[in-house]
């Protein structure tokens, strides 16, 4: 299979970091989200949205949406389960992942960015305000709520840990004081020693230094 990926993006970051844990023989090809390349007619011919990541499968089925393709990783590839077998469990590790997904990550996405500083005129200093702002909202729950022993839910990498761990990446690329959240920066260190999660690291990713 071939990932469209940007090695800033956290969305395809979660992705990455399936495949490398389930053990998927798969492809990366590069989009530049700095340079516009989604948003060109190219990719926009794959994915309407403009967004990235996208998965093509080999029978050339093309998936968007990360959720929606962690979900299909995780149906068709059982193996390394990112769920607890317990609903209730698995049911509060979605909801972390949730949070991030849904409450965290799409105020803070480069198009709204964009808006902000384009459109709204509003100053780099507040743009970079609005962008903690949002993380810190979600970091003050996370902190209270993750397990971290040493991952978010216990012993076993979950969902949540791939939502986390690109997150607290972007969080300590803008300088967010991590010193409040001790359980997600111990979280980031205990991911960061797994072969999956090194190899999917964004400075190691072949389209960084393009
Ligand atoms: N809900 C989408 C969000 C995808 C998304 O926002 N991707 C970002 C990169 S992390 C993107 O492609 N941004 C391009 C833009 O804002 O122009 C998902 O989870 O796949």
């Amino acid at each position: 299979m071939e990932l469209f990926t940007y090695f800033r993006s956290s969305a395809a970051y979660r992705v990455r970091l399936a495949l490398n844990l389930k053990g998927i023989e798969h492809r990366l090809t590069p989009v530049n989200l700095l340079t516009g390349e989604q948003l060109g007619e190219a990719y926009r011919r794959l994915n309407p949205q403009g967004l990235l990541p996208a998965l093509k499968l080999d029978s050339g089925a093309l998936l968007t949406q990360s959720s929606a393709i962690l979900e299909y990783l995780e149906t068709v590839y059982p193996q390394t389960p990112l769920l607890p077998a317990d609903p209730v469990a698995a049911a509060q590790v979605r909801a972390w992942a949730n949070l991030i997904a849904c409450d965290i990550h799409p105020l803070d996405n480069l198009r709204v960015l964009k808006y902000l500083k384009g459109s709204l005129n509003i100053s780099d200093e507040d743009k970079t305000a609005w962008y903690l702002h949002w993380i810190r909202e979600g970091f003050d729950v996370l902190e209270k709520q993750l397990v971290a022993a040493p991952f978010c839910h216990g012993a076993e990498v979950t969902l949540a840990d791939l939502y986390l761990i690109p997150q607290v990446y972007n969080a300590l690329r803008f300088k967010l004081d991590m010193s409040a959240y001790p359980k997600i920066l111990s979280i980031w260190e205990a991911c960061n020693q797994l072969d999956a999660f090194d190899a999917a690291r964004p400075e190691k990713q072949p389209d960084s230094t393009l």
